[in-house]
């Protein structure tokens, strides 16, 4: 038998040589590639608005919407600087539009999605549609779609972006262009998706043409009023609270196909069991204060604040006072590729 010190030396000499084959030996790292469990190189983050708001603002005095094309400050994850990604699938960003702005027409292959914070009275236009947002609004922009924004309010508004840009990078998928004008035409009168799809009715010949819900904003009202009657009808589940998914009436599946969302809200003075799950998320408090223990972090937050909890990370939710969560994660992906897991109890 060769000695362990000979042995290393002509390990690492193979090594050496392999390489320049553009090889390498997988003993070497087989257990970070298939870990007994999810090893994320991410990690817990939490944004304060109190905090954030100010940089927003002043970032309203140094370009206009419409030279930046998008004014966004990105929420990245400290762990992985420079990555503009909150987890490694997902991108996520404070938007400013400011009274009289126009945030001009373009169309990507990334989804977004509009999660309004602060502000009302602007609007997003989708395919020749308009929408006036509210705060609480979810919104959509299905991949390839047209879409600006603009704002007729006499107050600044400020939404979260959340996007599947990581995703779509990984795949090298990405296409984008600019729209011929700064505005797209308006071609359908505003509340025209929400009577065609959002009634619980359908137009009796039409078929989807694609994953993406026809539902473009999913307002605050409705989803409030169902949270809120769902506290009269049952006890509170208890890792979750009282928690919705958003839903593509044509389907049953999410409303964009590569990113889950979702509402729940927490009774005052609930403490939810401990869970974990696949699916990063990426929450923006909407209602109430709390805090959050997500694996050994402890943050504590507030209306408009925003945090995310890594994959596999159990997190416990508090809630001081009544408090309502949206979140978004990529979970309609990791279901269709068969991989998403959950462990309630979190241990
Ligand atoms: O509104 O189209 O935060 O294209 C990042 C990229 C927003 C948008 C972002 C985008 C958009």
């Amino acid at each position: 038998m060769v000695q362990p010190a000979t042995l290393n030396n002509a390990r690492r000499d193979f090594y050496e040589r392999l390489g320049s084959l553009s090889m390498a030996p997988l003993w070497e790292s087989l257990h970070q590639l298939v870990p007994p469990q999810p090893m994320p190189k991410y990690r817990p983050a939490c944004w304060r608005y109190d905090a954030v708001r100010p940089f927003l603002m002043e970032s309203g005095t140094l370009i206009t919407a419409r030279e930046a094309v998008r004014r966004v400050l990105i929420l990245e994850n400290p762990a992985m600087p420079g990555s503009a990604c909150i987890t490694p699938t997902l991108y996520a960003g404070l938007q400013l539009i400011l009274p009289g702005e126009v945030a001009p027409s373009h169309r990507h292959t990334q989804s977004a999605l509009r999660f309004i914070v602060e502000g009302e009275g602007a609007y997003t236009a989708v395919d020749g549609e308009r929408t006036i947002m509210h705060e609480g609004d979810f919104v959509i922009t299905p991949t390839w779609t047209w879409h600006d924004h603009g704002n007729d309010s006499s107050r600044p508004m400020v939404w979260l972006d959340g996007l599947d840009i990581p995703l779509v990078a990984m795949f090298n998928a990405g296409f984008a262009e600019n729209g011929e004008s700064e505005e797209q035409a308006v071609t359908a009168p505003e509340g025209t998706s929400e009577a065609k799809y959002a009634s619980g009715l359908l137009p009796v010949d039409w078929k989807p043409a694609r994953q993406t819900s026809p539902i473009f904003n999913y307002p605050y009202a409705r989803t409030r009023e169902a949270l809120h009657r769902l506290t009269r009808a049952g006890p509170a589940d208890a890792c979750h609270g009282y928690k919705l998914r958003y839903v593509n009436p044509a389907n049953g599946g999410a409303p964009i196909a590569t990113m889950g969302t979702f509402m729940q809200l927490l009774p005052k003075g609930f403490a939810s069991a401990p869970y974990r799950c696949t699916d990063g998320t990426v929450f923006s408090v909407v209602e109430g204060h709390g805090e959050s223990r997500i694996g050994d972090t402890t943050f504590r937050w507030k209306k408009r604040d925003h945090f995310v909890v890594p994959s596999w990370a159990t997190a416990v939710h508090q809630a001081t006072d009544e408090s309502v969560l949206f979140s978004f994660s990529d979970r309609p992906v990791q279901e269709r590729l068969d991989l998403w897991r959950e462990n309630r109890g979190g241990r």
